[in-house]
């Protein structure tokens, strides 16, 4: 399903996000150290192959909110950009850093030109963050950074639950109708 807002498109489904095949970057929700883990990161990890977690390495570790970008390797896609969501309860303020992953994740596909960004559910496994507090985060992040940027021109929300894609759905309804 997807949206139009100001010329962006907004797309939301219910899927893998190591089998993006469309997208030219990927999201990951990433551990500090920027190695495999569980979840969307050992998807990733998986998927790409070892390389990921080699070129992570002149980065790590990462902050909670920060973003970096680095090559696909064996993945679909054109580039990975790892994202440290906050750990919910620990690190403050969750809200913005939560935001903030999802505003440097632009940021960095905007400086590389990429015209498309898939996201999965940054903080809201391991990490803890309430799933519907992380999505008004995560969507509202996206509409005001979108409208800025030259070279993304759309922002799919891969969510691993049916559940949790038609959350995403009747929240986008209910913002852009
Ligand atoms: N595709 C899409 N969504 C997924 C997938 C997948 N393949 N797998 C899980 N999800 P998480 P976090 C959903 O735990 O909370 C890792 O071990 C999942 O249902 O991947 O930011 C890292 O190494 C949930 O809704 O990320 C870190 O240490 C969402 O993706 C830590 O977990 C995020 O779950 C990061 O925790």
């Amino acid at each position: 399903m997807q949206w139009t807002v100001n010329g962006k498109t907004i797309e939301v489904t219910q899927g893998n996000i190591a089998a993006q095949e469309d997208m030219a970057a990927v999201v990951n929700a990433a551990n500090a150290q920027l190695v495999t883990g569980g979840g969307v990161a050992g998807a990733l990890h998986t998927a790409a192959g070892p390389e990921l977690a080699e070129a992570g390495q002149k980065y790590a570790p990462i902050k909670p909110g920060e973003a970096v970008l680095t090559l696909a390797f064996n993945l679909p896609n054109d580039a990975v950009i790892h994202c440290l969501g906050p750990v919910y309860g620990k690190d403050k303020p969750e809200d913005r850093l939560l935001a903030s992953c999802y505003e440097r994740a632009l940021y960095l596909a905007e400086q590389e030109e990429l015209g498309s960004v898939a996201f999965p559910a940054i903080s809201t496994g391991v990490f803890g963050y309430p799933f519907d507090d992380a999505l008004d985060m995560a969507v509202s992040a996206v509409l005001n950074k979108l409208g800025g940027l030259k070279h993304v021109n759309t922002v799919r929300f891969v969510l691993f639950s049916e559940q949790e894609a038609e959350k995403y759905r009747e929240y986008m309804d209910h913002r852009i109708n």
